[in-house]
């Protein structure tokens, strides 16, 4: 039609104006402005329940009359008391509320306009104005943490990205050169070995010819002390002997003191001689150039020298009691066998020193020093030996620590520092919490503690937390355990904030730990256009130092 062809554009905009108006308008009570097209009458003036139940007159909605299952025909009374009831809210945020709600006589907290009590039971004053503002602020305080939190998490990212990536190059280089080190080590203890070998061979060939030449220093000495060492058994022997005839041939009837004493002490120190001293322990003397092929000359030198002193003690023994004999024997019985014997005395003290216990003509040996195995060889052969063994050691520390670090860079590579590597940059940071009783402590990926006058462990990193929110928590697990109760673990919960701060510390379970911390980790990634100018990462408040290396 002409006319409506060319009715004019600016009526047909102030007509839909007027319609939408007119919707807007007519909307039911307590529907939202989000649902409002779904309160419109049909053309014959019904409406249909939202759930599809039921089609009823647009005017029993809000009519306090509950007709649809859903309670949706009643979205501004509390008749069905299941649906919900939305208010305005004006100056603050729209919310809604169950419409069991609606005129129960108390204002609700969600309805700051007050608009949920209307049938004037209550008056419920209007104060979004008030909790808007104050929302407001809250909002603004929360955005501006999350803007600075934000800018350091970016820098998180960035320092675990390129952490991770100086790593992967690391390793590359390092296991390039691993097999080189590993030959290097090998190679120095080869040659360690070699000039260990030469040293040792050196020193056993130079300690045969020092030993040679030793024997030939000493055998003269050697066959001297055999000598006298059978020189004393002899004398032993002999004096043995006379006492031997003394005591079966003296006069028993002259019941002589002096003799029967001796006599006495005489089968005493029989007695006294082991079956070994019976028989002469000369035996060893065959051996008396020293060439025994287990023990060196010094020692067979030594062997010698003492047995002659054991055998010369034994001697002066028996010396001092014929000795004595002759002090005290009676002159006048003139035993023939008491008179030889002291006869046989007299005679033994013109060699024997008794006071030394050792034959007159016999004064101490001297031994020459041995010779020592400082030579110039050995001096160069044990420098040699130095030199390979400090370049073996420089070889295989390098090799250690290039192979401890690879494992190390692979421990770290492996590790879920959460999305975009963010949690890098705090590996290994420590905070702590006091309390009034205790100091709590955990480093990140590291060890939980508890401290008070000792220190209680409280678990070991094992994992981020429950699904959905796996990077806001972390588990520190099998501390120690707790007197009849469970071995003691950490429950780490983060939240954002502008720096790493432990807010509190609870055991809501006995032994079981809760750390509530602030971290710009977990904040928001917000848009370069939405966060503030970049500054640097304030200091932690309860924590550590930031660090440069991963
Ligand atoms: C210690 C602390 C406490 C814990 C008890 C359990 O006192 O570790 O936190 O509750 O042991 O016996």
């Amino acid at each position: 039609m002409k006319t409506s062809a060319c009715f004019p554009l600016v009526a047909i905009l102030a007509l839909g104006a007027a319609v939408v108006q007119a919707t807007v308008g007519s909307t039911p009570r307590g529907v939202s402005p989000a649902d409002a097209k779904l309160y419109v009458p049909d053309n014959h003036g019904q409406w249909k329940c939202l759930d599809g139940s039921k089609t009823i007159p647009f005017s029993a909605v809000n009519d306090d009359y509950c007709d649809c299952k859903d309670g949706s025909d009643e979205p501004g009374t509390s008749a069905c008391g299941t649906g919900f009831f939305y208010c305005a809210n004006i100056g603050h945020v729209g919310s809604s509320i169950k419409t069991s709600r609606v005129n129960d006589g108390v204002c609700d907290p969600e309805c700051c306009d007050g608009t949920d009590e209307f049938d004037g039971q209550i008056h419920c004053p209007n104060i979004c104005e008030t909790v808007g503002t104050e929302a407001k602020k809250e909002q603004e305080r929360v955005r501006a943490i999350q803007e600075k939190g934000s800018i350091l998490r970016k820098e998180y990212i960035e320092y675990g990205k390129s952490a991770k990536s100086q790593l992967r190059k690391e390793l590359e280089d390092l296991k390039a050169k691993i097999d080189e080190l590993q030959k290097a080590a090998v190679d120095a203890k080869d040659k360690l070995d070699d000039v260990n070998e030469k040293l040792e061979n050196y020193l056993e060939g130079s300690k045969n010819e020092r030993e040679i030449a030793r024997k030939a220093q000493l055998v003269p000495l050697i066959e001297e002390q055999t000598r006298r060492l059978k020189r004393s058994h002899d004398a032993k022997a002999f004096l043995l002997k006379s006492l031997q005839d003394l005591k079966e041939n003296h006069n028993k009837n002259y019941h002589d003191l002096a003799v029967k004493s001796t006599v006495t002490a005489f089968d005493e120190f029989v007695a006294s001689q082991g079956d070994e001293h019976k028989s002469e322990p000369l035996a060893s003397t065959e051996d008396n150039d020293g060439s025994d092929s287990e023990t060196s000359a010094d020692e067979r030198l030594k062997t010698l020298t003492d047995d002659t002193h054991v055998v010369q003690r034994e001697i002066g023994t028996l010396y001092d009691l014929l000795a004595g004999m002759k002090q005290e024997y009676n002159t006048e019985y003139n035993d023939e066998a008491v008179l030889a014997a002291v006869k046989i005395t007299e005679e033994f003290e013109l060699n024997w020193d008794s006071d030394r216990q050792e034959f007159k003509d016999e004064l101490p040996l001297d031994i020459p020093a041995e010779e020592s195995d400082d030579t110039p060889e050995a001096e160069k052969l044990k420098e040699e030996t130095d030199l390979a063994q400090a370049d073996y050691d420089a070889a295989s520390s390098e090799e250690s620590r290039v192979e401890d670090r690879i494992s190390d860079i692979e421990r770290k590579l492996e590790m879920d520092f959460g999305p975009d590597e963010t949690f890098a940059k705090l590996l290994d940071q420590c905070f702590e919490f006091k309390d009034s009783e205790y100091t709590y402590s955990f480093c990140f990926f590291g060890d939980a503690n508890q401290r008070s006058h000792s220190t209680t462990f409280l678990g070991k990193f094992s994992g981020w937390g429950e699904e959905g929110k796996k990077y806001n928590t972390q588990w520190y697990t099998g501390g120690t355990k707790c007197w009849n109760g469970p071995e003691r673990s950490v429950k780490l919960e983060l939240t954002c904030g502008e720096s790493n701060e432990i807010t509190s510390v609870s055991e809501p379970a006995k032994c079981e730990y809760l750390y509530k911390m602030k971290t710009p980790a977990v904040c928001p990634v917000l848009p370069e256009s939405e966060q503030g100018p970049s500054t640097s990462e304030p200091k932690d408040k309860n924590g550590a130092k930031s660090h440069d290396e991963l």
